[in-house]
């Protein structure tokens, strides 16, 4: 199970690229009138989120058809239309699937409510609810009907947990893995996988909301050996990615080791937790600089040594703009947007574009509680208002934390609504899109050194497949690390601070060569002062 460690991904949030009917929800026409745009960038393939049918309680991750098109998004036929268009252009999709959990709206659910024990046993009731807390707040058991049962809900209670120990409940998920690879996808990404793998006896637990007793259970790992087995296993070149929830290194290894057989690669998400207060999401906080290295180096040095294959991002749809998270975007944000872009895609992993990091969007700051749609926002709100704290605060925190931050419209151009919709957008466009948009930005500094990010990969080994290690460890405002491949080695410098920083060149690398750098006119010599957001990399042969 190999696949190619030059490929870049893109991430496409359908619901918020480019509407083509007017009905303020982007399509899959929309995407394909924007492949060329993703040709240009250089991207080898894009993962889609969720577009099948569904009541849309948490946007599309409640599954009500596991095997068909939301009429919202398009038909079958803009699909394959969508798959062959790629192909002519080099372009491959990854598809997201969700089988931690369906929506109770599926059929499955609705023939188990009304009374049929062959679909009971696809999900996990019991007598007695555990004091596992739902991801989206509240006890994570909902009562099942009038049975005076309980079903397992780790999301909303519209989102039932599927149980994986049940064969035929496997048997139906391989099939629609394969009922999609058929279509011709080439990649999956697969949602909060490494819940799967329920205990049979399901206990208490009151260490950190429950997580330890459903997350990285040892038969989640034989769940995706068979899944390989049984779907995309033989394939070549196919790319797989696990999203992870609060896993660990050594699980991460073991879901990606090539010789497993499991997955090709994982998300984890601890460097996104470094601005949380006491690792609460719904807090404000400054991001923890030294924390943030020292997971990129423990995951890259620990990845890297494990022969294990990271994902590598900073956005995606439910995590809020990196670039309002790490970055002083008043005065840098082109030389911040660079800096960070440099930092993951010159470093040892897959990386992941979320759409429209490559035009340094921001998020949307909107001015009422009114703007924001997402479940989770909109339940966190509320139990932060019964915890006690104001409209006020809580707004703030909403602001800062929502996932709707990165799912408002893609900014196309400076017209209404960014280019998005000619009709009224299902979610509020940001405020910035006259100023930063693809037209604007094309000829900025921020895609071109995306593209230049891009073709670097491609073309050197080194950056696709060089080992990892960690570099100017103690430096309180360098994020540093080396890459290794028989005698080349490279350095990439990134100044994480809106001040300029001087370092000591190690010897080996003063006579090395400039590979890359956010700023024109560098050059190396044995003391090298980083402007702020400074990123610069620089190869040695030898
Ligand atoms: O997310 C899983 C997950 O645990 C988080 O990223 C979650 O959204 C976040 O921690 C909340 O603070 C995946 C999907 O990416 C997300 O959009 C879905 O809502 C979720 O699974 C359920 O399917």
């Amino acid at each position: 199970m190999t696949f190619d460690k030059r490929k870049v991904v893109y991430q496409i949030y359908p619901k918020s690229y480019k509407d083509t009917t007017g009905n303020g929800v982007g399509d899959l026409q929309g995407i394909i009138q924007k492949l060329p745009y993703l040709k240009e960038l250089g991207i080898d393939m894009i993962w889609l989120n969720p577009f099948y049918p569904s009541p849309q309680h948490d946007n599309g991750y409640d599954i009500s058809d596991y095997t068909a098109i939301n009429p919202d998004f398009g038909t079958m036929a803009d699909f394959e239309e969508m798959i062959a268009t790629g192909q002519k252009l080099g372009i491959d999709f990854m598809l997201d699937m969700v089988l931690n959990h369906c929506s109770t709206e599926h059929e499955w659910f609705q023939k188990a409510l009304a009374g049929d024990p062959y679909y009971q046993d696809f999900f996990i009731l019991r007598d007695q609810p555990t004091d596992w807390v739902s991801k989206f707040g509240g006890n994570a058991w909902a009562p099942f009907g009038t049975t005076g049962k309980y079903y397992l809900h780790l999301f909303d209670k519209t989102q039932a947990d599927l149980n994986w120990r049940n064969p035929h409940v496997r048997k139906e998920l391989f099939n629609i893995v394969n009922f999609w690879k058929e279509k011709g996808v080439k990649g999956f990404r697969f949602d909060v996988i490494n819940l799967i793998g329920k205990d049979e006896v399901l206990k208490d637990c009151s260490i950190n909301d429950g997580k330890p007793a459903y997350t990285d259970r040892p038969i989640t790992h034989d769940y995706l050996k068979m899944m390989n087995q049984a779907t995309f296993g033989t394939e070549y070149g196919f790319m797989t990615v696990g999203e992870m929830s609060a896993t660990t290194i050594e699980n991460c290894i073991l879901y990606t080791a090539p010789d497993r057989k499991e997955l090709a690669m994982a998300f984890n998400f601890h460097h996104l937790k470094v601005d949380y207060k006491d690792g609460k999401k719904w807090t404000l906080a400054d991001f923890d600089f030294q924390e943030l290295k020292r997971l990129f180096h423990t995951w890259g040095e620990g990845m890297s040594e494990g022969n294990g294959w990271n994902a590598l991002f900073y956005n995606n749809h439910d995590q809020p703009r990196a670039l309002n998270r790490f970055v002083d975007i008043k005065n840098f944000r082109s030389e911040g947007a660079t800096m960070l872009a440099a930092s993951i895609h010159l470093s040892r992993g897959t990386p992941y574009i979320y759409m429209g990091e490559e035009i340094g969007m921001l998020d949307p700051d909107y001015d009422s509680m009114a703007d924001y749609v997402d479940v989770e926002s909109l339940n966190a709100y509320h139990i932060m208002l019964d915890e006690g704290k104001t409209a006020e605060e809580a707004f703030a925190i909403i602001q800062a934390k929502s996932r709707d931050n990165s799912r408002i419209p893609m900014q196309w151009d400076a017209s209404e609504h960014a280019g998005f919709t000619t009709g009224t957008p299902w979610l509020k466009a940001g405020k910035t899109y006259r100023k930063i948009n693809v037209e604007t930005e094309k000829n900025g500094r921020i895609f071109p050194f995306y593209q230049e990010l891009i073709r670097l990969r491609k073309t050197m080994p080194i950056i696709a497949e060089g080992d990892y290690s960690a570099a100017y460890k103690e430096d309180k405002h360098i994020y540093a690390f080396e890459r290794r491949l028989g005698k080349q080695t490279l350095l990439v410098l990134n100044n994480f601070f809106a001040k300029e920083v001087e370092l000591e060149l190690a010897p080996h690398y003063v006579d090395g060569k400039i590979l890359i750098s956010n700023y024109p006119d560098t050059s190396i010599s044995k003391t090298i002062t980083l402007q702020p957001y400074q990123a610069l990399a620089i190869l040695k042969e030898g």
